[in-house]
């Protein structure tokens, strides 16, 4: 065998190595696109380095975001909003991975706040934003209901991302609930302002068994539409200055199980309102909900009060582990607590829907109340 011959043979077995590597390279990308991971295209940025610098503004060297699931849902060219329209005022709440800013249109004159705008934080990886996108277009396709935020819009085009959303004006249920607490201890003063008159002239009772109804009657929407609601409290429930009761962040069924373990990784971990099967089994079923519906329940009939407060998370876990439940409030008729401890069946599947809960309801509070809505 001539010289020339190797050299020929190396020079090919070395252009059959180079395609062959090209080729699993390739099919690597592809394996990883199906799985919906995302790929950086061109950057330098590791995956927890911090992609937004001040105030949202972007700062990284991500060109391009490359989403794999292919069937992802898209947003409706009338449903996209462009940040530069948007002021943001100020930062409402953050949980470490989502920012809710209060936030108005530029071309506003005044600095009233007209809506929310949500936000991924810094701290954020890839998947975070890639759910935050996934959960827009979901949630831009979600009919209107009462008892939910109204979505208004979504930029999702650069990061950073935005939601934009109802702004509520009366702040969350909790905060109601322990204000009136507090009102009730102490010498009976009226806290309320002027603009929440309405919430003085209503009776105490019926005023709490229409949060629960309209709680619940959000939920069921939610449930008909394939959406959840990981860590269902009353911190989650906003109020209008008309008393009525709108929910928000509620996810798409796909994307919950990324929020959970968000919620998971939340300090503290809001464990008196998760499910035993989330905290033992590190499982996230459809009935999960119920449980924390029933905390919820527990947090309005005790009129604000913290479910088991001052306990830390393994006195807690400890408690469910035995099998034990909250007690019944003081201010909570029979067929509630039975409700609630329904909810609180240790095996998922024989706590009831939100379906069922709604027509539960509908038993124990008669038709009552008789504001149409439930
Ligand atoms: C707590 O509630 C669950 C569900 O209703 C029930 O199975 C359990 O026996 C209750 N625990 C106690 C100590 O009553
Ligand atoms: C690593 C890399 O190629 N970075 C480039 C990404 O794109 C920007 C803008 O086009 C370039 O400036 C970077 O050098």
């Amino acid at each position: 065998m001539g010289e020339a011959t190797v050299v020929v043979l190396v020079i090919v077995i070395v252009l059959i190595l180079l395609v062959l590597i090209g080729v699993g390279y390739w099919r690597y990308l592809k394996i990883q696109e199906s799985r919906g991971v995302l790929t950086l295209r061109n950057s330098t940025v590791s995956r927890r380095s911090t992609l937004f610098g001040q105030r949202g503004s972007f700062t990284g060297a991500i060109q391009r975001i490359h989403l794999g699931d292919t069937k992802r849902r898209s947003i409706a060219n009338h449903k996209k909003r462009s940040p530069k329209d948007v002021t943001l005022i100020a930062k409402l709440a953050g949980d470490g991975i989502i920012t809710t800013w209060t936030a108005k249109a530029v071309s506003t004159p005044s600095n009233d706040p007209q809506f929310v705008a949500r936000t991924v934080t810094d701290s954020a990886q890839m998947t975070d934003l890639y759910n935050f996108q996934s959960c827009a277009a979901y949630l831009s396709s979600l009919e209107k209901n009462t008892n939910l935020v109204n979505f208004f819009g979504a930029a999702v085009d650069n990061v950073p991302y935005y939601i934009y959303q109802e702004h509520v004006q009366c702040g969350s249920m909790r905060d109601y609930l322990m204000m009136t607490y507090r009102q009730e201890r102490s010498s009976r003063c009226d806290i309320f302002a002027d603009d929440q008159r309405i919430f003085r002239t209503r009776d105490r009772r019926s005023l709490l068994i229409s949060f629960a109804k309209r709680v619940a009657n959000g939920m069921a929407f939610l449930e008909s539409k394939k959406f959840r609601h990981p860590g269902l409290s009353a911190r989650k429930v906003l109020l209008t200055p008309a008393g009525n009761c709108k929910l928000y962040d509620f996810w798409p069924r796909r994307l919950t199980s990324h929020r959970v373990k968000q919620i998971l990784c939340k300090k503290p971990k809001p464990v008196a309102w998760l499910a035993p099967e989330i905290l033992f089994l590190d499982e996230y079923v459809d009935r999960s909900d119920s449980w924390s519906y029933g905390v919820l329940l527990w947090e309005i009939f005790s009129l604000g009060e913290t479910p088991h407060v001052g306990k830390t998370c393994d006195e807690i876990e400890a408690f469910l582990r035995a099998n034990d439940n909250l007690s019944q409030p003081l201010s909570c008729p029979e067929g509630w607590y039975g409700l609630m401890l329904s909810t609180w069946d240790r095996r998922p599947r024989n706590r009831p829907s939100f379906q069922q809960i709604k027509e539960d309801i509908v038993t124990i509070a008669g038709h009552a109340d008789g504001n149409g809505e439930i």
